[in-house]
């Protein structure tokens, strides 16, 4: 099955999903991008011997066994997950990390409870502000950290998930089995796998994966002082045609995928013309809240010779795609049109 993904690294394991792989609303599990910054258990871990604990500035701590959670009543919600490098490798200006090219992100519908029941449950201290997770994953390198991370206490109140399903799958174990948050409409980085410990925190959690990545910082600069990356960038891809494909002339129909994390898709355009002329694409597919919205444009392509095709989306707070991506060093949120532009050979 891994066969079908775009392996980059083996360990930690980093793949990303073939772009025609990115044509059907909702990704495989199999297909779906995985992205792993220390090593994850070979076999699943017993649910026997598996807890989730909530602890920190609350006035009860709590306990739960997987049946515990599994009693509750299910939610069940869409959500596009992103990697906050997603893209990086498309930059013009070279950024490290995994060079992604648009296959670090995939849409599930993830099922679950709400994170918020638990916290009402575990009493949060007025001094509560943010929510940490750990994995059960382990740290790979001599550094031997961790990957901790916290959200505000605002949106693990309001829209995180805690999944143990994945497209009506138990959560895969290379998915963060048996349990895994979701932070609805945020980029992946605030999702933490194998989940197993909450704590609630005064301020956000201090640590490498809090302070020196996941942060919007240009050379020279301290990356703690960049902003944290949180909610996913307004963006659209482009999955059929393929890059470089050669295609008879006529009627050629143009297809992606556009997604803005926390809010909504108004529109995509289309320019076949290097940005000369938009036209309208059609909204597609499902439509959910967190969930990309799939386009098309039936584009009638009379002249042979060598087309940029670029689409353009605008959520609905109105944020458009840039002309260019914002760069940073670390390559997070590119959503640049230009950088996602396809060239194709009508013949
Ligand atoms: N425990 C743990 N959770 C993690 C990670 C990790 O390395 N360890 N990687 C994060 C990152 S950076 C991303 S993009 C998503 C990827 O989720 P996926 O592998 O299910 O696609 O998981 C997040 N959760
Ligand atoms: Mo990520």
């Amino acid at each position: 099955m891994e066969k079908k993904m775009r392996i980059m690294t083996e360990k930690p394991l980093n793949a990303e999903t073939p772009t025609e792989y990115l044509r059907s609303w909702i990704t495989d599990n199999d297909l779906f991008f995985k992205r792993n910054q220390g090593q994850f258990m070979e076999k699943p871990v017993k649910l026997s011997d598996w807890t989730l604990s909530i602890e920190g500035v609350v006035n009860k701590k709590i306990s739960l066994t997987f049946e515990d959670i599994r009693r509750r009543p299910k939610v069940e919600m869409a959500n596009t997950l992103e990697c906050s490098g997603n893209s990086r490798s498309l930059l013009k200006q070279k950024a490290s990390g995994n060079p992604w090219t648009i296959g670090g992100v995939g849409n599930a519908i993830w099922g679950g409870i709400w994170l918020k029941e638990l916290l009402e449950e575990a009493v949060l201290q007025e001094n509560a502000r943010h929510v940490s997770f750990e994995g059960l994953d382990q740290p790979l390198g001599s550094a031997g950290i961790k990957f901790i991370r916290s959200i505000p206490l605002e949106k693990a109140m309001s829209s995180t998930l805690l999944a143990y399903e994945m497209n009506g799958q138990p959560l895969p174990l290379k998915h963060g089995y048996p349990l895994r948050a979701i932070a609805l409409g945020w980029t992946g980085a605030n999702c933490v796998k194998w989940l197993h410990k909450i704590t609630v925190l005064e301020q956000p959690f201090e640590g490498f994966f809090m302070d020196k990545v996941y942060r919007i910082f240009q050379k020279g600069e301290d990356p703690k002082s960049g902003q944290v990356v949180k909610d996913i960038n307004v963006k659209s891809i482009i999955v059929e045609p393929a890059m470089d494909e050669k295609i008879s002339a006529g009627l050629v129909a143009i297809r992606g995928a556009a997604y803005a994390g926390e809010a909504g898709i108004q529109r995509v355009e289309v320019s076949v013309d290097n940005g000369k002329t938009w036209q309208g694409a059609k909204l597609i597919g499902p439509q959910e809240p967190h969930a990309w919205r799939h386009w098309e444009y039936l584009w009638q392509a009379k002249q042979k010779g060598d087309y940029k095709i670029m689409a353009r989306a605008t959520d609905t707070n109105g944020r458009q795609q840039p002309e260019t991506a914002s760069w940073n060093v670390l390559g997070y949120g590119n959503n640049g049109i230009q950088e996602h532009a396809i060239t194709v050979h009508v013949g």
